[in-house]
């Protein structure tokens, strides 16, 4: 097959998304194939799986399978099933929870052992960490410095994105996959992968005011003053009363 040939085929890459509870895997998956999120948390049974079709680099399509493992009950044994013939790791934290990042560094030797001892592979496997909910900004408490120091000191790459608001999801995602076939974006496709929200126009109606007429009557100030008149001769008015 020529090299143009080998170009122009569709290429599959296998993904796996890692992390603890709670970090917003589901969340970040679901964002980047189907544009959805949701608040309530729904902890994941086992996995999810998930197919993209991205288009980089000149149109070389690339079909992602992603997996979306359960962060509380994977056993090694699970983990390396999922783990099967994966190129590409994603690690998530969250960057508003201390422990998920700190855990990082066991999900790292998991990976290892696994890679190496169970699937005896020597196979190229891309990991980076990804802290999410970059939203929260006045809850993050995993600095960008300390995420970049980790990152360079286990050789990967981070990024930070929001599965809820979808900040850096499309490009990141883009990015990894890139990297992985040592391509490089071009800035069309960096456009591509930034989504134009697009806002619906509404005519303008100006807003009808209903203004409340302040007056009173010439009926009422009239009664009133007699009032204030007879007050003043201590005399008290009734209806049928006449002032002279
Ligand atoms: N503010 C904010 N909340 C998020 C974000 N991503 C996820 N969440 C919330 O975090 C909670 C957990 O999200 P999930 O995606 O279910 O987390 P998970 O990592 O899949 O959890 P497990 O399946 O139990 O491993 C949910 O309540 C989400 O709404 C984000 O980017 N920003
Ligand atoms: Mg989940």
């Amino acid at each position: 097959m020529s090299d143009s040939e080998e170009d122009s085929k569709e290429k599959h890459l296998k993904l796996v998304v890692l992390g603890e509870q709670n970090v917003g895997k589901t969340n970040l998956v679901k964002k980047y194939c189907h544009d959805e999120f949701s608040r309530i948390y729904v902890p994941t049974i086992g996995a999810n799986f998930y197919v993209k079709r991205i288009s980089l680099a000149k149109n070389k399509d690339i079909i992602v399978r992603i997996t979306d493992v359960s962060g509380s009950e994977c056993t090694d044994q699970m983990l390396g099933t999922y783990l099967f013939k994966a190129n590409i790791v994603i690690l998530l934290y969250d960057l508003t929870n201390k422990k998920s990042f700190d855990s990082l560094t066991s999900w790292l030797r998991k990976i290892d052992q696994i890679l190496r001892y169970r699937h005896g592979e020597n196979r190229h496997i891309s990991i980076v960490i990804v802290g999410n909910k970059c939203d929260l900004e006045h809850r993050k408490i995993i600095r960008p410095d300390e995420a970049k120091y980790f990152a360079r000191e286990n050789k990967l790459y981070s990024y930070v994105m929001s599965a809820k608001t979808g900040e850096n999801v499309n490009f990141s995602f883009a990015d990894v996959v890139a990297r992985y076939f040592n391509l490089r974006l071009n800035s069309l496709d960096v456009d591509k992968q930034n989504p134009i929200l697009e806002a619906e126009i509404t005519p303008y109606t100006p807003p009808v005011v209903q203004c409340r007429r302040k007056f009173s009557s010439k009926k009422t100030k009239d009664h009133n003053m007699k009032k204030v008149a007879l007050k003043s001769r201590g005399l008290k008015l009734n209806r049928t009363c006449a002032i002279q």
